[in-house]
C-alpha cells in the first residue's frame, strides 16, 4: 500500500511573501535534493530535521534561488516517508522554477491532501486526526482551533476507540457462546449485555450531539439584531463590529434587507445580522424585509432585541418581541445616553435588558459577555469539557452505530439467535471504524483528502 513515487507541491499559499516552501515526500526526495542543492553540507551528510543553507541550481549549474533546505528522514516525518522542504524566496516565479525543476526530475505534482493521505496510509495519523489537520487550517476562531488541535492530538479517536473496545469485548463474549455453546463460558448474562449496550449508546448519543457545537464553531453562531425602526439596530451592529458597515440614518426603515458581518466574541465566530425594523407598513419592499427578519429570528442561534431606552417599550417593540423565542433572546436597551424610561420588568426573561449606548460605545462589553454566556450554554461550556465533533461525517457514523446498537438491544430482548447480536456488534464496530478510518471505503477517503488544499 506504500506509495512508491515522490510527490512535490508548494506548502505555502500562492502570493508573494518573505518565504515560500516547496515540499517533497517519497523515496526519491533526498536524491532530488542532492541533484539540485549546492552548499557547504551535501544532502547525504545532512542531519535529519536540520536546516542547511545553500543554493538550488539547474543541472547545467544555473542558479535558481538561495535557499534553506531540510531533510526529515523516514519514518520520523509528517508522511512517514523521506520528506524534504526547500525554503525559498516567496515569489511566484521562483516557486514555479523550483517546482518545474523537481517535476523535470522524477517528482510528480501532489494531489490535494496527498501528503496527509500518505501520513494516514503510513499510520502516522488516523483518519479523524488527518481531518483535524484540515479543520485546524480552516479554523477561524480560537475555540475552533482548540477543538481541532485536540482532535489532532487524538482526543476524539481515543473516545471512539474506547467505545469500540467495549463492543469488541462484548463481541468476544458473544462469539465464545456461539462457538462453544456447551462450554464453560457460562450462560450469557443478558442483563449485563443490555447494560453495556445502553451505557455505550448513551455516550455515543452525547458525542453525536456535540456536533451542534462543532458546527457553530466551524460555520459561526448566528446572532440576529431585531427591533422596531430607529431604535439603533444598525448603530449597535456597527458599534459591535467597530466599523461602519450597516447604513445608519434618522429616517425609520432604511435597513430594508438583512446585512451580515463576521466577528469573534469570546473565541466564537459569530455571524452578526442586522435586519429591517419590525413594524406594520404598507411599503411592499419594507414588508418583505420585515418578513425576512421574522424568518431569521426563528433560525438564529441568538437574537438581540433592541429597544430605545429613552422611550420605553412600545406596541411596535412588542411586535418584535413576539417574534423572539425568550430562551434565545437578549433584550438590549440602546440609547442609554438619552436616559432610561424603559420598564425593565417587561424585559424579564430576556436577559433583563442590557443598557448600552451604541453612539457612545458604553455597555458593549457587558453585552458581549452576556452573549458569550448565552451561547456558552450550548457552545462554550461544552467545548471546554467534552469532545466536540467538527465533522458531519463523524456524527453520521455515530448515528449509524446508534441504530445498530438499538437493533442489537432488540436482538437481546427478543432472545434472537446470538449470531444476530454478533452481526449487529460487528456493524457497530464497522461504523465506529469509519471515524478513525479503519473501515472507511477508498472512495470516501478520496473525497476526504480531495477537500484538502494542495501541499497539505
Ligand atoms: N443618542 C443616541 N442615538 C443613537 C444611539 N444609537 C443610534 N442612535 C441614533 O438613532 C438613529 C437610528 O439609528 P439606526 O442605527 O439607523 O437605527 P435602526 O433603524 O434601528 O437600524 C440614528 O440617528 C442614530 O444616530 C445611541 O446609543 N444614542
Ligand atoms: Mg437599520
Amino acid at each position: 500500500m506504500r506509495p512508491k513515487d515522490t510527490i512535490v507541491a508548494p506548502a505555502t499559499p500562492p502570493g508573494e511573501g518573505g518565504v515560500a516552501i516547496v515540499r517533497l515526500s517519497g523515496p526519491d526526495a533526498e536524491t532530488l535534493l542532492a541533484a539540485t542543492f549546492a552548499g557547504g553540507t551535501l544532502p547525504a551528510a545532512m542531519d535529519s530535521h536540520h536546516l542547511y543553507h545553500g543554493r538550488i541550481c539547474r543541472p547545467d549549474g544555473q542558479l535558481v534561488d538561495d535557499v534553506l533546505a531540510v531533510i526529515m528522514r523516514a519514518p520520523h516525518s509528517y508522511t512517514g516517508e523521506d520528506v524534504v522542504e526547500v525554503h525559498c524566496h516567496g515569489g511566484q516565479q521562483i516557486l514555479r522554477n523550483i517546482l518545474d525543476l523537481f517535476l523535470g526530475l522524477q517528482a510528480r505534482m501532489a494531489r490535494p491532501g496527498e501528503f496527509t493521505e500518505r501520513a494516514f496510509l503510513n499510520g502516522r495519523l488516523d483518519l479523524a486526526q488527518a481531518e483535524a489537520v484540515a479543520g485546524l487550517i480552516e479554523a477561524r476562531s480560537s475555540q475552533a482551533c482548540r477543538v481541532a488541535l485536540e482532535q489532532l492530538d487524538g482526543r476524539l479517536s481515543r473516545e471512539v476507540n474506547r467505545f469500540a473496545d467495549q463492543m469488541k469485548s462484548l463481541l468476544a463474549l458473544v462469539e465464545a457462546h456461539v462457538d462453544f455453546p456447551d462450554d464453560e463460558v457460562g450462560s450469557l448474562a443478558v442483563e449485563e449485555v443490555t447494560r453495556q449496550l445502553q451505557a455505550v449508546s448513551a455516550e455515543m448519543r452525547e458525542l453525536a450531539g456535540s456536533f451542534d457545537t462543532g458546527r457553530a464553531l466551524r460555520e459561526g453562531v448566528s446572532v440576529l439584531i431585531i427591533g422596531r425602526p430607529n431604535v439603533g439596530k444598525s448603530s449597535l451592529m456597527n458599534a459591535l463590529l467597530g466599523q461602519a458597515r450597516a447604513i445608519v440614518t434618522d429616517v425609520p426603515g432604511t435597513t430594508r434587507d438583512t446585512v451580515e458581518e463576521q466577528m469573534i466574541v469570546g473565541g466564537f465566530p459569530i455571524r452578526l445580522i442586522d435586519t429591517a425594523g419590525v413594524r406594520s407598513t404598507d411599503d411592499p419592499i419594507e414588508r418583505e424585509g420585515v418578513r425576512r427578519a421574522s424568518d431569521k429570528a426563528c433560525s438564529a442561534d441568538l437574537v438581540l432585541l433592541v429597544v430605545d431606552s429613552s422611550v420605553g417599550v412600545t406596541d411596535e417593540d412588542r411586535m418584535a418581541m413576539d417574534l423572539c423565542e425568550p430562551s434565545r433572546t437578549l433584550a438590549v436597551m440602546n440609547k442609554a445616553d438619552l436616559g432610561r424610561r424603559c420598564d425593565r420588568t417587561l424585559l424579564k426573561g430576556l436577559g433583563g435588558g442590557i443598557a448600552v449606548s451604541a453612539r457612545q460605545g458604553t455597555g458593549l462589553e457587558v453585552l458581549q459577555q452576556a452573549m458569550v454566556d448565552r451561547l456558552g450554554g450550548d457552545t462554550g461550556g461544552d467545548a471546554a469539557e467534552h469532545v466536540v465533533l467538527l465533522e458531519r461525517r463523524h456524527r453520521d457514523a455515530l448515528l449509524q452505530a446508534l441504530r445498530a446498537t438499538k437493533t442489537a438491544q432488540q436482538a437481546v430482548e427478543s432472545q434472537a439467535p446470538l449470531e444476530c447480536l454478533a452481526f449487529e456488534l460487528r456493524e457497530i464496530l464497522d461504523d465506529l471504524g469509519q471515524i478513525t478510518g479503519e473501515t472507511t471505503p477508498d472512495e470516501i477517503l478520496d473525497q476526504i483528502f480531495g477537500r484538502f488544499c494542495i501541499g497539505k
